[in-house]
């Protein structure tokens, strides 16, 4: 080879080097956080969303997802600061492990404000949810998409739970915020905050009689197992999930992939939404043959438990806003 030809034929080497995407592009790995795994709706909600992410940045962006709340040791309540403050990229979270530091999201915990699914896709997708993800960025976390964890439903291993009086001493495992400590305390119950780690060896050991949370979890958690043999379908509540990211990060992003980011979360949230309610009717079947007792609330049995947590709304629509409870209601109402 002449040394024409040499340096020519270098030329195209270092010309392919440079136009390979492995020698162009880096990788960048994000750290997403769940409390649950993708052995339930909400882990695998956080899968999609790296799958679509990996597949249409083609392998620019790698979302490396943390399950069972490692990121934060557990104190799934922590989530959201670590976030703020970078320790966390990114998050497939409840609205609940989020609301001790966004306020606004206590809204979703409002005993009974949300009748069916139809009233939850009224708030998220309407006005309130719009003012409910300015609150969540005002306090220093993009939020993309809404998932869902689901409605909780409330076990306990003393006896079937049909009216408010049922509750009278019960001792119950609630989750971070203290809005659940109002609602269980005004219902005549005893109720203990704790992690989800904590839960299962408090609900093992007899240390609580009952817990709330959705059917999915119930059943993939094997809540049965650890003497939960009464179940009531009360649909108290039900926890939305936020996608989620870092300020800083979400800033470093070109605008495309910042589109490419929230569309994914967009599409990926939608997805988990559809397929945890087509999963539900099954769901329940499975829990029933494992011979859980399954209670239903006729419309009075019902009505007495709106009334008896009355007191939840006064004490927290101040909090929570009276603007966004007035918006989220209407959207409620008409649905
Ligand atoms: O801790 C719970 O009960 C769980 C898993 O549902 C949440 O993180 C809100």
């Amino acid at each position: 080879m002449n040394s024409k030809n040499l340096l020519t034929a270098l030329a195209a080497s270092s010309f392919l080097l440079m136009s390979s995407p492995t020698f162009s592009q880096e990788t960048r790995e994000f750290s997403v956080s769940t409390v649950l795994s993708d052995a339930f709706p909400w882990g695998q909600a956080a899968v999609k969303w790296a799958e679509l992410v990996e597949e249409r940045s083609e392998g620019r962006m790698k979302l490396t997802i943390y399950p069972n709340a490692q990121l934060v040791s557990g104190d799934q309540t922590r989530e959201f600061s670590a976030m703020r403050s970078g320790i966390i990229d990114m998050a497939v979270a409840s609205t609940i492990n989020w609301s001790p530091q966004v306020p606004e999201l206590n809204l979703f915990s409002l005993p009974f404000l949300m009748p069916d699914a139809a009233a939850i896709d009224a708030i998220t997708q309407g006005e309130a949810g719009q003012a409910i993800f300015e609150a969540i960025e005002k306090r220093g976390v993009i939020p993309l998409a809404w998932g869902e964890n689901g409605f909780r439903e409330l076990s306990n291993s003393r006896g079937p739970i049909s009216q408010p009086d049922d509750l009278k001493g019960l001792k119950v495992r609630v989750v971070g915020s203290p809005l659940f400590l109002d609602t269980f305390n005004t219902l005549g119950a005893n109720p203990t905050q704790m992690s989800w780690a904590d839960a299962q060896p408090a609900l093992t050991t007899g240390a609580v009689d009952g817990q709330e949370n959705p059917l999915s979890v119930f059943d993939v958690a094997r809540i049965d197992q650890v003497g939960q043999k009464h179940l009531t379908l009360w649909r108290y509540m039900a926890d939305p999930l936020v996608f989620g990211v870092n300020q800083r990060v979400w800033n470093s992003l070109s605008t495309e992939d910042q589109t490419l980011l929230k569309e994914a979360a967009i599409e990926a949230g939608a997805w988990e939404i559809a397929k945890s309610r087509a999963e539900l009717v099954e769901t329940l079947e499975r829990i029933k043959e494992r011979g859980v007792e399954v209670s239903e609330l006729t419309p009075e049995q019902h009505s007495a438990f709106v009334e008896a947590t009355q007191s939840v709304y006064e004490k927290w629509v101040p909090r929570i806003g009276e603007d966004l409870f007035t918006k989220a209601k209407a959207a409620v109402d008409a649905r």
